[in-house]
């Protein structure tokens, strides 16, 4: 990996790049949601830490009217964009990731979906068309949580966990402290000419949440780092929907699931668009692993912590960070 400081590069200076392998993964774990063993599959494919999930019935206009939606704000002039920043976290960010000196190839809003708290509602980055833009961004929204409640339901059912909301219910919450990001990560044309490699349009990280589901349009660059730390590109699929383990299930699960690093670089010719939905739990909430999955006798891996104290120790922490060692039993 190198950092670029030749003024030509200037445009790019201080975001790193890498050669991204040409050669697409085969091996991530697919759950069709249809299937009536899938309870069984999503346990299995949790142990991964990152998979796919095809067959949801999810209606492909809310995708649709909101990748539309989010093009035509990231579309817009530089201006109107930043009338909707500086991310506070919430609101519009440009390179800039975190408070802490992060940056990447990307432009983004970041979005809370808690209407309690400093809602998407109350920032201007709904322009001139606000009620289009806001009702695509609610009606996604609440089809995604609902899938991903699903998808904890059949990871309860398929541990045999009671009741079956043990994990759910942290999203269905209505003080649920989830997230959401829409991510542009425009081509980077210039480069290649000069230097054959990708910009990282988001550094390597972990989730912090529990949960998170992403969908993308049809440009590659999603990575993801095996046991071994090989970095492996993900396919493309901009019909299913891409899930990640977070740190907090990480906990929950006491170890037995996977927060799997991943990262995303910028295509040379082509525009990326991603919304991902972090499925977050109440602020107060404690993080703790479900008592079955402790032992009996034995004791958790993890220190107790709400997820409040996790949330903030993440935003003192930089993207790369092994942010789970802190609240490791030694
Ligand atoms: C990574 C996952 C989500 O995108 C995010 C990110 C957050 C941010 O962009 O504001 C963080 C990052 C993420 C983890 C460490 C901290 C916080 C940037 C950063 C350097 C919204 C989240 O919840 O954690």
């Amino acid at each position: 990996m190198v950092v670029l400081s030749q003024p030509a590069l200037d445009h790019y200076s201080l975001i790193k790049t890498c050669n991204k392998p040409t050669s697409l993964f085969s091996g991530i774990p697919v759950v069709d949601l249809s299937d009536p063993e899938a309870k069984k599959h999503v346990v299995k494919a949790c142990e991964f830490g990152f998979f796919k999930v095809v067959n949801r019935g999810f209606p492909m206009e809310f995708i649709n009217r909101l990748e539309a939606e989010a093009l035509r704000f990231f579309n817009s002039p530089q201006s109107e964009k930043d009338r909707a920043g500086p991310p506070d976290p919430f609101g519009y960010g440009s390179k800039r990731i975190g408070p802490n000196g992060d940056v990447g190839w990307i432009e983004y809003l970041l979005l809370n979906t808690n209407p309690d708290v400093i809602s998407y509602k109350s920032h201007s980055i709904f322009q001139e068309n606000p009620q289009i833009f806001r009702s695509a961004v609610d009606d996604y929204i609440s089809a995604v949580r609902k899938m991903a409640c699903d998808i904890l339901e059949l990871v309860t059912e398929g541990l045999g966990i009671e009741p079956r909301d043990a994990l759910s219910r942290l999203l269905s919450d209505e003080k649920s402290d989830s997230c959401f990001r829409l991510n542009h990560y425009p081509p980077c044309p210039e480069l290649q000419a000069l230097s054959g490699r990708n910009l990282i349009g988001f550094g390597e990280h972990t989730d912090p949440q529990i949960i998170s589901i992403l969908r993308s349009n049809s440009t590659s660059g999603l990575q993801i780092s095996l046991r071994d730390g090989t970095w492996v590109s993900v396919p493309p699929d901009p019909t299913s929907f891409f899930i990640n383990v977070g740190d907090s299930l990480q906990v929950m699960s006491n170890g037995k699931f996977k927060s799997v690093k991943h990262r995303v670089l910028a295509d040379h010719s082509k525009s990326r668009v991603s919304m991902i939905f972090f499925g977050g739990p109440p602020l107060s909430e404690k993080i703790v692993a479900l008592p079955p999955l402790v032992g009996e006798g034995k004791e958790s891996l993890y220190k107790e912590f709400t997820w409040c104290e996790y949330k903030k120790s993440a935003y003192n922490s930089r993207l790369g960070d092994y942010r789970l060692g802190l609240f490791e039993k030694s």
